[in-house]
């Protein structure tokens, strides 16, 4: 039976992937690197050192693990500095219904992002009161595709994996879903999130009745 619904909050909730390309860019520019919205779609669901690898790699670029470290705090400042544009009228269309619904039904929620930021889009947001659980970056170590973030999330939340339905909108995010045994809802394109359960192109359309009426218990 279901109770509970985990989500990622880049792509699901929110669109906060255009802030972090821009922010790449400006390093990226910064550093004389190639930066484009086709790498920028690598980095989708992966963990801020793990972006910063990619970009990295991509430009065949050799840095020590000291100013890689720098580079990737330059990249949050600008990052957290472009979240105050972030306002409650930024869900992605259907999210914010989706979980005011899940609150009026009883279901318990959680949030199970890679971003070490996830508190503060979510108080742009003013979306804190829909969720009874944070999982973000600061909470488990082994990132996505690893099930680590979604484990920590239904544990917290007192529920069993196959108790709780995880939303993601990137392949690493439905993997790890997947390989903690929950329920998954990919959003976006079969090529990248074919692999989960149930798929819908955009948050609107995976409300309440389409996810539960297909995991029918
Ligand atoms: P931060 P999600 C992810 O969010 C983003 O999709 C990804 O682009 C970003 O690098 C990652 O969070 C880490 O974010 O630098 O804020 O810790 O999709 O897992 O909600
Ligand atoms: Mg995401």
């Amino acid at each position: 039976m279901i109770k509970g619904f985990i989500f990622d909050l880049d792509g699901v909730i929110t669109d906060t992937a255009e802030l972090h390309f821009l922010a790449w860019k400006k390093l990226a520019d910064k550093m004389q690197w190639a930066f484009d919205r086709e790498v920028n779609e690598e980095l989708r669901g992966v963990s801020r050192m793990d972006s910063l690898q990619i970009i990295k790699n991509h430009n065949k670029a050799n840095v020590a693990h000291e100013k890689l470290m720098e580079l990737a705090a330059m990249k949050n400042d600008l990052y957290v500095e472009s979240l105050e544009t972030l306002t409650p009228n930024d869900y992605l269309s259907g999210a914010k219904e989706l979980l005011v619904h899940l609150r009026k039904e009883g279901f318990k929620v959680a949030l199970g992002s890679a971003s070490k930021n996830s508190s503060k889009v979510l108080r742009q947001l003013d979306a804190m009161k829909y969720f009874d659980v944070i999982g973000d970056g600061n909470s488990v170590s082994k990132s996505k595709p690893a099930p680590d973030i979604f484990l920590f999330g239904a544990k917290k939340l007192g529920l069993k994996p196959q108790e709780c339905v995880v939303y993601e909108d990137a392949e690493a995010g439905v993997d790890a879903a997947k390989a903690g045994g929950f329920y998954s809802v990919g959003i976006g394109p079969a090529e990248r999130v074919g692999h989960a359960d149930i798929r819908f192109n955009t948050m609107k359309e995976a409300t309440l009745f389409a996810v539960k009426s297909h995991f029918a218990d």
